[in-house]
This record gives structure tokens, C-alpha cells and sequence, in this order.
């Protein structure tokens, strides 16, 4: 059996259900291995809590890229989320061209922003060093607010126009991926999803829309696209799959009337996500 292995680079956030702890066991239960690079470790995430922690691994992050090459490990697939600084931008890519090789996918989620606004914690310089970041990946998964703020685009709340969506993606585009899966796209009140651009060619991966916010709701799908394309589905397959398994994740959250800022239980869809993506079921 060929055991794909993939490095994440994220923070982890102790409470909350987000980056790390929301990458790591979505892939693992797809059956991919999981190398982690913690880029700082907080308390919770940012959104909603106050008086977090956060402990920043800038220094940590070259030797440890430094160690895997001794080793001389193979990387199928290397996964970029939130980073802990902006000096972080270069360090990062560093890291990726030490430990990627001619077959390694390069999934770059530019997390900054959301909601039509940069995280409190980066400078307004942030999404012009995410721009170069975007350059090196194979694939870019951002929001519509990091979309806008990476291609210099205004930010327009939803329900969009296929119009927008689309000029977004050209000029996501020239920024160098050649594949970009645009998130949190909607056009009524019923459906939400993704804009995938692949090869020249744009198509839509939609699920179930239920009001409101979640968090940590852009590494949940991250992460499920990413063990989809590593289970060898196409671009607009794992992000059907991505979609769906986001979209359940939100609807037993919304049922069970969870704090929005405590995640998403993707938990309980994970077994369905793993048979789905080996073949098993629908
Ligand atoms: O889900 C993105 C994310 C990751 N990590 C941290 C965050 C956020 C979003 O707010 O605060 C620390």
C-alpha cells in the first residue's frame, strides 16, 4: 500500500478546533501520514476569546526543516495555514523549497483574514508577502476576503455575482498556483461552497448552506481537499468532497447549539470521509 506522507505547517491552538488540530486528524483518518511544524502555540485561537496565549516558533521552524532533510524524508504533499509572523512568510518558504521534491503538491492556505477584515495580529504589509508565498504553491485555498486582499480587489459581502467570483479567480491565478479553490462562495440563501479554477477551467463544488459563522471552517475544508487530492480525486472532486464534509460539520454544530468560537464537529463525519475518499461509499 502506498502511505502518503504530508508535512503541515500550522499553529497549533490548544482550545478551539482549528488549524493543527483540525489538519491533523482529518488526514490522518484519510490514511496520510502527518509530519507537523507547529508555527506558534496558542492558548485558543484568536477569534472570540481573549487573553490568549501565544508562544511564537519562528526560531524553531529552519532546524527543524533542517533535521527532516537530514533524514532524507519524502514529502507527497506540504500544507501551509496560519503562520505565527510575517518574517514567518520567508522563513516558510525556505522550508518548502528545503523539503519539497519534483512530485510534492504545495497547498497554500493564506490564512489572514476574514469577513472582510486582516486578523488583528498581522500588518497591513501581510497579504503582500502572502502574495509571494501563493507564488510557490501548486494549489491556493483562500477566503473571499484573503482573495480581495491578495489580488487588490474590493470585498463584497454575499450573495455574490458568478461575475466577481470569476474576476477573482483569473487574477488568483496570475498570482502563479495553477489551481485556486476560492471558499465560502455563495449565490442564495441555499447553497455554499467552492470556486475552483483548474487547467483554465472553473467549476463550482457547493453543499448545504446554514447561516452563520463557525470557526475554523476554512482548515476543516483545507484539510479535507487535501486528503482528497492525495486519495488521487481531481481538483473539483476533493472539493465536492471538502464541501460536504465541511457543510455536515457545520449542520451538527448548528444542532447542537455549540459556542461558535469552539470549532466544528467534524469528528463525528470523519469515519464517512475516510470511506468516501478510499472508495468505499458515495
Ligand atoms: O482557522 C484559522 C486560524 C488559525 N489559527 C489561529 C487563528 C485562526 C483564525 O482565527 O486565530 C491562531
Amino acid at each position: 500500500m502506498d502511505q502518503k506522507r504530508i508535512a503541515a505547517i500550522h499553529d497549533i491552538s490548544c482550545f478551539g478546533r482549528c488549524s493543527l488540530t483540525v489538519a491533523l486528524p482529518i488526514l490522518s483518518a484519510a490514511g496520510v501520514e502527518t509530519s507537523v511544524m507547529p508555527t506558534a502555540v496558542l492558548s485558543t485561537h484568536t477569534g472570540g476569546f481573549e487573553g490568549y496565549t501565544f508562544r511564537d516558533l519562528t526560531e524553531d521552524l529552519l532546524p527543524i526543516a533542517a533535521h527532516w532533510c537530514a533524514l532524507g524524508l519524502h514529502f507527497d504533499a506540504i500544507y501551509t495555514g496560519f503562520l505565527g509572523s510575517f518574517e514567518q512568510i520567508d522563513i516558510v518558504s525556505k522550508v518548502i523549497d528545503a523539503i519539497r521534491s519534483a512530485d510534492t503538491l504545495v497547498l497554500v492556505d493564506p490564512v489572514m483574514a476574514d469577513n472582510g477584515r486582516l486578523y488583528g495580529l498581522f500588518p497591513e504589509s501581510f497579504p503582500s508577502g502572502m502574495r509571494v508565498l501563493c507564488a510557490k504553491a501548486d494549489v491556493i485555498v483562500p477566503n473571499i476576503t484573503e482573495a480581495a486582499l491578495l489580488t487588490g480587489q474590493p470585498y463584497r459581502e454575499g450573495p455574490y455575482e458568478p461575475a466577481y467570483i470569476e474576476g477573482l479567480l483569473a487574477r488568483l491565478a496570475e498570482l502563479g498556483a495553477g489551481r485556486v479553490v476560492l471558499t465560502g462562495v455563495y449565490f442564495d440563501d441555499k447553497q455554499l461552497g467552492a470556486a475552483v479554477y483548474d487547467g483554465g477551467c472553473t467549476e463550482y463544488a457547493m453543499a448545504e448552506r446554514i447561516p452563520g459563522f463557525y470557526h475554523g471552517t476554512g482548515d476543516v475544508f483545507g484539510s479535507a481537499l487535501l486528503a482528497g487530492l492525495t486519495s488521487g480525486l481531481s481538483t473539483a472532486q476533493a472539493a465536492q468532497a471538502a464541501a460536504e464534509f465541511t457543510a455536515g460539520s457545520i449542520r451538527r454544530t448548528h444542532e447542537a447549539g455549540t459556542d461558535i468560537r469552539y470549532g466544528v464537529n467534524f469528528e463525528a463525519g470523519l469515519a464517512k470521509l475516510a470511506a468516501r475518499l478510499s472508495g468505499q461509499a458515495e
